[in-house]
């Protein structure tokens, strides 16, 4: 059985793009791009992939707050889980909708929730004192490695419990998951062919058995002990936490040290007060939006922006275009980290925003912070390379050289 999901032109009434939201040129710098999309109208029909987008903040935040309307269960890249087969079995939390959602939803939730994470403060401090020391002996570096990819496969791999030996396949895995979050275009085709080994890792250590005794991913297996998931839903969470919390949280680091490299200024703000770094890096967030683009699906006939869309109809949601929209932000595509940035929409909202944000938000402030204490001066020292994939935005280097406050 097929089901037509993409309306016929003639029946289409927004207003029609061949915008291709893929293209590396477009990557490289997607802002104009969004501007365009934006000034296009509420909802855009982009036609190369027979799917509508919205880019103004309004409409994204009421799509992403409407669950019911706009769901997840179908997948939140282009294909559609009701009628093509996906890459890997569906997420139990990200592609999931209530009443399911809410049971998985809730475990993670509990186990990132802040009473928790917090105990995690001193080891997450201790961890960017050291890694700054070494970022300082080193003077000239790709922060990329170095730094940003570093912290979180550290922090994070401990707090998750995962061995030590292997990490390297997580940030392949991750750029797998995000580039599912597009279209299955030749990008995703050659990352999935590449990462065979990472997801044979992956699927290795999500098992009780390769796990530390108290790290998030034993913990989900007392959960499931206890009743409150699946004994095969233990292993399918550990995935989630995985796959969600590794590349974003390296390319937000990435951003941020971009962000402050081309804005010395903002940079001296912050180093003459490190407790700013809590609100620069939510500034960072919405300037660079780490998450760009993701799907709803709507599981009825709905309107949408004056426009009629039929049930089972793929929308494009550019909740980095939602951060620099004009309409919610002044002075949008300034980088100002002394702005009111909360209500960005970088990790998401409504019943599906990130569960992990809180965690993503103490690594990146507990960086933020210790950088700020020591580092006088971050310089880039040529041209980052992008890395280009269908959902997340960062780099696969970043020369830099610092200098010690
Ligand atoms: C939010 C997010 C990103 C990537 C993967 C998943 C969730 C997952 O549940 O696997």
């Amino acid at each position: 059985m097929t089901t037509a999901i993409s309306p016929e032109p003639s029946r289409v009434t927004a207003p029609i793009s061949d915008f291709d939201p893929y293209a590396e040129d477009v990557l490289n710098n997607p802002y104009p791009h969004y501007e365009v999309l934006r000034e296009l109208g509420p909802i855009v029909y982009l036609q190369r992939y027979g799917a509508y987008a919205i880019a103004r903040h309004e409409e994204i935040d009421a799509v992403l707050r409407d669950h019911v309307t706009y769901c997840s269960s179908a997948g939140v890249g282009l294909a559609n889980f009701h009628t093509e087969d996906p890459w890997r079995k569906p997420s139990l939390i990200l592609e999931a909708d209530p009443p399911m959602h809410g049971r998985t939803r809730k475990v993670v939730a509990g186990l990132l929730a802040p009473a928790s994470i917090n105990k995690l403060r001193a080891t997450f401090e201790r961890e960017a004192e050291l890694l700054v020391d070494r970022v300082l002996d080193m003077g000239h570096l790709d922060a990329m490695p170095e730094l940003c990819a570093a912290y979180p496969l550290k922090v994070f791999g401990d707090a998750v419990g995962v061995p030590a030996v292997g990490r390297e396949h997580l940030l392949p895995y991750g750029d797998m998951v995000f580039n599912g979050f597009g279209p299955i275009n030749e990008r995703f085709k050659t990352r999935l062919a590449a990462a065979q080994e990472s997801i044979a890792w992956i699927g290795k250590v999500c098992k009780r058995e390769n796990l530390t005794p108290d790290g998030f991913g034993a913990q989900l297996y007392r959960a499931a002990d206890e009743g409150d998931l699946a004994p095969e839903e233990a292993p399918m969470l550990v995935r989630t936490l995985l796959s969600a919390g590794l590349d974003t949280t390296a390319f937000t680091l990435c951003n941020a040290v971009l962000a402050f490299a081309r804005h010395p200024d903002q940079w001296a703000l912050v180093q003459a007060n490190p407790a700013m770094a809590r609100q620069a890096l939510e500034e960072v967030l919405r300037f660079e939006s780490t998450f760009h683009s993701f799907y709803r699906t709507t599981t009825k006939d709905v309107e949408l922006g004056g426009v009629a869309l039929p049930k089972e109809q793929k929308i494009c949601v550019f909740i980095g275009s939602a951060n620099r929209d004009p309409r919610r932000w002044e002075r949008a595509d300034v980088f100002d980290v002394t702005r009111r940035a909360a209500g960005n929409l970088a990790f998401g909202t409504g019943i599906h925003g990130c569960a992990g944000q809180m965690l993503a938000r103490l690594e990146g402030e507990i960086v933020l912070t210790a950088l700020a204490k020591r580092v006088k001066t971050i310089r880039l020292e040529g041209a980052p390379v992008h890395h280009y994939n269908n959902s997340v935005r960062g780099y696969d280097s970043l020369p830099i050289s610092v200098t010690a406050a």
